[in-house]
């Protein structure tokens, strides 16, 4: 019987409501939930597109051990072995766990009881490492805890928002659109983007302050001088609530305007104007995200920004504060359990005598460990120098997104024991497994979530466990108990993890902790599958509410007060000559990290179907890159080939490449193979954003473009990126070899039968080659071949996959890569949702409609989710310019 379920995306840490329908046929669809006070019904372009992501393909359905199957229980006994027999022989810390803001809160609680508490060592360690780590260590420095003050209100009620080193549009896209929608309504509320590229984001800007990489300490710095000396500060606030003041503001005063203009690479008018209307703004949020995070400086850039906002009061109020924007689902509940190595669980420190002892109680556990573990690139140095002697890795594709990313495979490959346990069966890093444990994905898994403004709700199932798939709380649970742990991991379900979780907060708090969910501690099944959104913290006997930190002071020092912090502008990397470029990576609209569940809908690859680079025409020039050409970059880590967008949005001496690709969808494209591991001194939280890199065209030979009904196997090409379509896969080649049999290379690629015939053509002049293999009616595959980047209509392309060609006319129709002058391309898409490709927003635009409004009527681009809005306005302001020029 049909029916719908409340659950929560499983993507950004916005965390919306999402509403599945599971109809009588078995098939999903997906809606925001009105309800959920997080997006009020709204999605995003991923959020939207969950159903398609839900299919079996790839997945791995049953345990393996070295790659054949395996039962559960002789996996779960093989791992408790050898975890046991590493401990017992090298000590608990020559053991670790990796795992992951992807987990639920209940996984996340079992990970790091069984790690802290009963094998003692604190080698546990998260990819929130590499995403939130500096915003929890400046948190920490200035507040005493992991706080984040703020809600989302906060940024429809300010007057001001600034937003550093986040692409909101494409990275929080509801928040975006609840944001640009405040603003819409109230054309007075102000909007500053800081980041070095002009994105999406930077499109409803009133200001872009295009800032040189790692520019923001001095930025800040000299915000809080400016403050200071223009008399914005609340003297009554910083004597009663703070302390360092003075240090900090000696720090912050060290750079003249002229200095700060230097170290920021932003004229002095516009800090000028900035420091201005920060001044005289009253309410303003300052968001922040992996350009201020992902630094050497990360932490010190999150506490120049704090400065300023505890300068001025401005925290904890309606419409003010500083609010860090966490990136992935449950980013905050990692947290909160204290899965960071350097962290105990409900928030307590791992340094506190009391707080070690009062875990130890309250888990019952033999000891707690009793120093910080190894953090994420740290970790996988001590596996590559073969200190640790069994690792699990959960949730996370380490082999992709931790930098030096190529020594971390050879440290994987190294390690004695390696557990992976993935929803996939085929990743960079569980290819390397000698146990895989299949995991329920997001509509099977079952727990919590905690969202960036606090808020803990519920992710729901709605679909059967697939295969022999069970939950990461479980594995980790059976593992303990064939440890020896069987009491302290009894649990029957999420809800007994939550209630014990939330008692955990409770304990021997009495308003010490920030971390209070006691109201939950003796939450039932009922309860918990009822249980709606609500905000921490809900201390025992409290109600639901809204709470703002630190408006009154309340810091969570010993001595209550917060701390500004006295950070000084780091040095400017000089430029390398050997590396003159630097390299900034960071995320596109439609695709999640490593592409593990995105790369499965043909609608989100459809927005950029493979890795590129953009790169500033200037630079293009210098190293003789047009457009659509390939580019290798390298540094001294490793290389990487990706497709060249050369645009003006981009800084000189810039590059921006997404950290998405991977090898399962590109032949070169793992971007963190090229990123030093290089990390913050406080957070360890490494630096992806600043690289030292060199680029250079890559000499193709032959340049190729192919749609295939089926998965290609092997490529054999110099260049080649993959992408699903509907209908099929699409996919990207360049080739240095053009000699040989193309009909034989499709034959092998494709897996084609061996009675299928091509059809196609040879242009000796131009050296177009276009081969289309037909079974029947049906297009099984087509390669277009040029010396050139290819000119082919892909989308037009990929749509013959589905289409039926009965006679020998459409055949060869295909081989022409473009319709007929009467079925127009609808070019590369933008509106994922309504797939609404560019030349039809183009068309439009030629057509009269100047206005997002405008093109949505006509064409419906723009109107669901909104994703795209940005983008769709980026190309009406492009078009127009280019008419009135
Ligand atoms: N579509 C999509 N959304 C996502 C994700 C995804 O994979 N795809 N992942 C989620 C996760 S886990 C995270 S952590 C968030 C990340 O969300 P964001 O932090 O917004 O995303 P990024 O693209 O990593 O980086 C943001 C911006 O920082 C800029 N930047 C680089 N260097 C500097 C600098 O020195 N100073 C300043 N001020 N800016 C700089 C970059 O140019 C980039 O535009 O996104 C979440 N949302
Ligand atoms: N260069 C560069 N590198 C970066 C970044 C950057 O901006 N630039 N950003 C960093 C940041 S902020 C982040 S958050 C990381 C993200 O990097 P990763 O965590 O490595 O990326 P994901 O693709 O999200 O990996 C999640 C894995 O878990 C699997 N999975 C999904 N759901 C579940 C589940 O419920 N259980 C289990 N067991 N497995 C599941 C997926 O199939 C996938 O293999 O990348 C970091 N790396
Ligand atoms: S903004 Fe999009 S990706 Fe993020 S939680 Fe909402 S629907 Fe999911
Ligand atoms: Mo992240």
């Amino acid at each position: 019987m049909a029916c719908e379920i409340k659950t929560t995306c499983p993507y950004c840490g916005v965390g919306c409501g999402v509403i599945a329908r599971v109809g009588d046929d078995g098939a999903v669809s997906i809606k925001g939930d009105p309800e959920h006070p997080a997006n009020f019904g709204r999605l995003c372009s991923k959020g939207s597109a969950l159903a398609e992501t839900l299919d079996l393909d790839g997945r791995l359905l049953h345990p393996e051990i070295g790659g054949r199957r395996a039962g559960w229980d002789e996996a779960l006994d093989l791992v408790a072995e050898r975890f046991s027999q590493a401990i017992a022989e090298h000590g608990p810390d020559a053991v670790a766990f990796y795992v992951s803001g992807q987990l639920l809160t209940e996984d996340y609680y079992i990970a790091n009881k069984l790690m802290k508490g009963f094998i003692g060592s604190a080698n546990i360690d998260t990819n929130s490492r590499l995403c939130m780590s500096s915003s929890v260590a400046g948190h920490r420095r200035a507040f005493g805890s992991d706080t984040v003050p703020g809600t989302y209100d906060d940024l429809e009620l300010a007057d001001l928002v600034v937003l550093t080193g986040s692409n909101l549009a494409w990275c929080h896209p509801v928040l975006y659109q609840r944001l640009s929608a405040a603003k819409a309504s109230r054309p007075e509320m102000k909007v500053v983007v800081i980041d070095p590229r002009r994105t999406m984001t930077a499109d409803i800007a009133d200001m872009h302050l295009a800032i040189k990489p790692d520019g923001d300490t001095a930025l800040f710095n000299g915000l809080f001088a400016h403050l200071v000396t223009s008399g914005a500060v609340d003297q009554n606030y910083i004597s009663a609530h703070t302390s360092g003041f003075a240090e900090a503001f000696a720090a912050a005063s060290a750079l003249d305007l002229a200095g700060l203009s230097a170290a920021s690479g932003l004229t002095q008018s516009e800090l000028r104007d900035f420091y201005r209307l920060f001044e005289t703004t009253e309410k303003v949020v300052t968001c922040y995200s992996q350009g201020v995070n992902q630094s050497a400086a990360g932490t010190d850039k999150v506490n120049a920004i704090l400065n300023c906002h505890l300068a001025t009061a401005r925290i904890g109020r309606p419409g003010m504060g500083p609010f860090s924007l966490t990136g992935q689902p449950n980013a905050m509940g990692g947290r909160e359990v204290g899965g960071l190595a350097n962290m105990l669980a409900a928030h307590m420190d791992i340094e506190k005598a009391t707080h070690r002892d009062q875990v130890r109680r309250f888990w019952g556990a033999p000891m707690v460990a009793s120093k910080p573990g190894l953090k994420a690139v740290d970790m996988f140095r001590a596996v590559a120098d073969g200190r640790i002697k069994a690792l699990w890795i959960m949730a996370t594709n380490p082999v992709v997104s931790l930098p030096d990313a190529d020594a971390v495979e050879a440290a994987v490959k190294f390690c004695p024991f390696v557990v992976v346990s993935d929803v996939l069966r085929e990743t960079d890093t569980a290819r390397h497994a000698h146990v895989l444990l299949p995991s329920l994905g997001w509509g099977e898994k079952n727990g919590t979530v905690t969202n960036s403004e606090r808020r803990i709700s519920r992710q729901r199932p709605f679909l059967d466990a697939p295969g022999e798939a069970r939950a990461d709380w479980w594995q980790l649970a059976q593992v303990a108990r064939r440890m020896g742990y069987a009491e302290a991991f009894d649990h029957a379900s999420p809800a007994a993890i939550f209630a014990e979780h939330a008692a955990l907060s409770d304990f021997e708090n009495e308003g010490r902790r920030d971390f209070d969910i006691g109201a939950h501690a003796t939450i039932d099944q009922p309860g918990y599958d009822a249980l709606l959104p609500f905000q921490w913290p809900q201390p025992k006997g409290s109600a639901p509410q809204v709470r703002r930190f630190f408006a009154d002071g309340g810091f969570f020092h010993p001595d209550g007060r917060g701390r500004f912090v006295a950070v000084d502008a780091p040095k400017v990397r000089p430029i390398n000559d050997a590396f003159p470029l630097t390299l900034n990576t960071g995320r596109v609209r439609d695709h999640w990290h490593t592409m593990t569940r995105t790369g499965k809908s043909a609608r989100l690859s459809g927005h950029l179907a493979e890795p590129f680079v953009e790169i500033h025409p200037c630079d293009a020039q210098t190293i003789g890159v047009a457009d659509a050409d390939l580019v290798t970059i390298e540094s001294p880590f490793g290389a990487a080939i990706v497709r060249a967008l050369v645009t003006e949005r981009q800084a000189p001496g810039n590059l921006f490449v997404p950290m998405h690709w991977n090898d399962q969808f590109a032949s070169k494209a793992r971007i963190d193979a090229l990123v030093a591991p290089v990390t913050d001194p406080v957070s360890g939280q490494p630096a992806s954003k600043n690289v030292a890199v060199r680029a250079a065209r890559f000499a193709a030979s032959a340049y190729g473009f192919a749609v295939a009904a089926q998965k290609p196997r092997a490529l054999d090409a110099a260049y080649w990126a993959i992408a699903r379509a509907e209908g099929g896969w699409r996919m990207e080649l360049a080739f240095t070899d053009t000699d040989g049999d193309w009909i034989d290379w499709c034959r092998r690629a494709f897996s084609l039968p061996a009675d299928v015939e091509p059809i196609g053509y040879k242009d000796r002049t131009s050296g177009e080659l276009r081969l289309a293999f037909f079974e029947g009616d049906r297009l099984l595959a087509a390669l277009f071949l040029s010396p050139r980047p290819v000119a082919v209509a892909r989308n037009w392309a990929v749509s013959q996959l589905g289409a039926t060609h009965q006679n020998l006319g459409r055949r060869f129709a295909v081989t022409a890569g473009r319709p007929g002058a009467n079925t127009p391309d609808p070019g590369a898409t933008v509106c994922s949702c309504f797939s609404v490709g560019v030349n039809q927003i183009t068309a439009a635009i030629r057509d009269g409609c100047h206005s997002v409004e405008a093109v949505g009527q006509r064409l419906s681009a723009g109107t669901n989710c909104g994703s795209c809005r940005a983008e769709i306005r980026g190309i009406i302001n492009a078009c127009l310019a280019a008419a009135a020029e």
